[in-house]
């Protein structure tokens, strides 16, 4: 496993670990490829800004969501090292990807100083609860080296914050600056894994360089098992070609992070698997029909 039980350990006791080099050289060098399919360079939009002017007005929020335009950025996003890792963190098998997005903060363009906070308000009805199956899982990808000037995310250790109270989710440097003062930044090479919980504080800071391009990519895992917690229903983007390309060329278990039911699963009959091939011309259904001719032969 990539993420190892020591890094596991830090997460459980500070509720949150940095993993350096989470990707290999070549995933990270496709991966950025596959983010300048949505975002130009820092040169370019110098060379040229013009040709970007939508992408200046709303420079502090430059997000795309799942499922994205090309292969690997959709494959991280499901990538098995995470889900193995959810998985056994959690204690089930049952596991969803909750909501993933790319995001790009070019220098001397927006404001992206956050007030520290916890995540949970827009993915859970309740609040935080962070054993077992309960727990969601938080992660910030990096796709360019995090720096000083460069916007690290900012994290509390949970030691700090066992006792503070989970309501309210945000707290400002005028009325808690004592918590401010406990913040790290996560300063790690491109490649490298912040993974963090619902409870844990954390924010954005600013961009203070004069030039760069800050790439990442976040994601939240849960168990599919509460429904009270959750961020997309995956089927809502069923009409997207992008959706339709991952679920043809992915695996099965990739899949079923998004709620696509399992081989062997009682959904699959005849009918249901002659039709999702149609819906799918290009999915290997083999894995599902095997599976189906295996339970009608027990
Ligand atoms: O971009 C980052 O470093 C952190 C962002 C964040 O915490 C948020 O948007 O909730």
């Amino acid at each position: 496993m990539r993420i190892t039980e020591p890094e596991t350990e830090h997460l459980l006791k500070h509720g949150y670990v940095i993993v350096p080099d989470f990707l290999t050289p070549l995933e990270l060098a496709a991966a950025r490829e596959n983010m300048f399919r949505y975002y130009p360079s820092a040169e370019e939009l110098s060379a040229t800004p013009e040709r970007y002017g939508g992408l200046l007005e709303e420079a502090d929020s430059l997000q795309n969501e799942f499922p994205f335009a090309g292969d690997t950025l959709n494959h991280i996003s499901t990538h098995p090292e995470l889900i193995a890792f959810v998985e056994k963190l959690l204690g089930t098998r049952d596991v969803l990807l909750s909501q993933a997005a790319i995001w790009a903060k070019y220098a001397g363009t927006g404001d992206f100083e956050q007030g520290l906070h916890l995540d949970y308000q827009g993915n859970s009805l309740v609040v935080p609860r962070d054993d077992r199956a309960f727990r969601q899982v938080n992660m910030i990808l990096y796709y360019s080296d995090v720096t000083d000037d460069m916007g690290p995310t900012c994290v509390v250790s949970k030691r700090h914050t066992k006792d503070r109270p989970l309501w309210p989710p945000f707290r400002t440097r005028k009325k808690d600056a004592a918590l401010y003062k406990l913040e790290k930044p996560v300063l790690v090479k491109a490649g490298g894994l912040l993974i963090f919980g619902m409870s844990t504080f954390h924010r954005a800071s600013a961009i203070t360089a004069d030039f760069g391009l800050r790439l990442s990519h976040h994601f939240v895992y849960r168990a599919a098992q509460h429904a009270f917690q959750g961020y997309h229903q995956w089927s809502h983007f069923g009409e997207k070609q992008e959706m339709q390309d991952f679920v043809e060329s992915t695996s099965p278990r990739q899949r079923e992070v998004l709620g696509f039911p399992k081989p062997g699963h009682e959904y699959w009959n005849t009918e249901t698997l002659a039709a999702v091939q149609l819906r799918y011309p290009k999915m290997d259904m083999k894995p599902y029909l095997q599976a189906a001719q295996a339970e009608a032969g027990s």
